[in-house]
């Protein structure tokens, strides 16, 4: 029985599993979702409480994996290969999943709340979301610059779950923070991620639904032309 992975090509959230299943070559069937359909979407809430992607459905092991973070911990206890995602010492475990959650919470999140607020109707949007939403984005992007000085990955010294987050968070926040001059450590690891074939095979198979992505005329045109 194969694992399921409910997803849509555009989203980021399914990115950064989908990195992680390809590194590894993890077999897997996925599951296109449309949310925007309402028994589709109810159907979905039973996997998925919070209605979110991905979800991995594991029936050989009768499991349903939710939140991105706890679906590469379970792929790499029960479906391990050549990538340790989550490195085995505990220390360098922790440093991994701090670069993870940076990427997810600072980067992602606040990168995700801008777009959401070019979603909404005229007079339901938020400036001052989303100036704290840029803020905080200017801050982790900060960060990550000074923190890439002294190590080639993210969250250590060879790929790991940090990067999975940061590729699909990174992608996205062209459109709203430009980094590729201002961030130049930033703007190097970000290339190197897209020289992975895992990367770019990820992105090969979103490209085609990139232009329903409302900031989509904000990207570099390298990715939508
Ligand atoms: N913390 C969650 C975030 C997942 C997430 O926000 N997914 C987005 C797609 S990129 C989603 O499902 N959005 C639909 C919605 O919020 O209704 C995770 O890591 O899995």
């Amino acid at each position: 029985m194969p694992l399921i992975l409910h997803i849509h090509p555009l989203s980021s959230y399914c990115h950064k599993v989908l990195l992680a299943l390809y590194e590894n070559g993890t077999p897997f069937e996925p599951r296109m979702v449309n949310l925007g359909d309402p028994d589709e979407r109810a159907a979905y809430l039973k996997l998925s409480p919070f209605g979110k992607i991905p979800v991995l459905q594991d029936e050989s092991r009768n499991a349903t994996i939710f939140e991105t973070s706890i679906i590469l911990d379970y792929l790499q206890q029960y479906y391990p290969g050549p990538v340790t995602l989550i490195p085995h010492d505990p220390d360098k475990a922790r440093e991994a999943r701090l670069w993870d959650r940076i990427f997810d919470l600072y980067i992602h999140q606040p990168m995700q709340r801008v777009v959401a607020d070019v979603l909404r109707p005229e007079d339901k949007r938020d400036p001052q979301n989303v100036e704290e939403a840029r803020a905080t984005l200017r801050t982790a992007l900060d960060l990550v610059e000074k923190r890439l000085g002294d190590v080639p990955h993210a969250g250590g010294a060879t790929f790991n779950i940090a990067d999975c987050a940061a590729a699909p968070a990174l992608f996205y926040t062209q459109a709203i923070e430009p980094f590729a001059t201002t961030h130049p450590r930033l703007a190097r690891y970000f290339e190197a991620l897209l020289q992975r074939p895992s990367y770019s095979r990820v992105l090969a198979e979103a490209k085609p639904f990139l232009k329903y992505f409302p900031l989509i005329d904000k990207l570099p045109a390298r990715f939508t032309t």
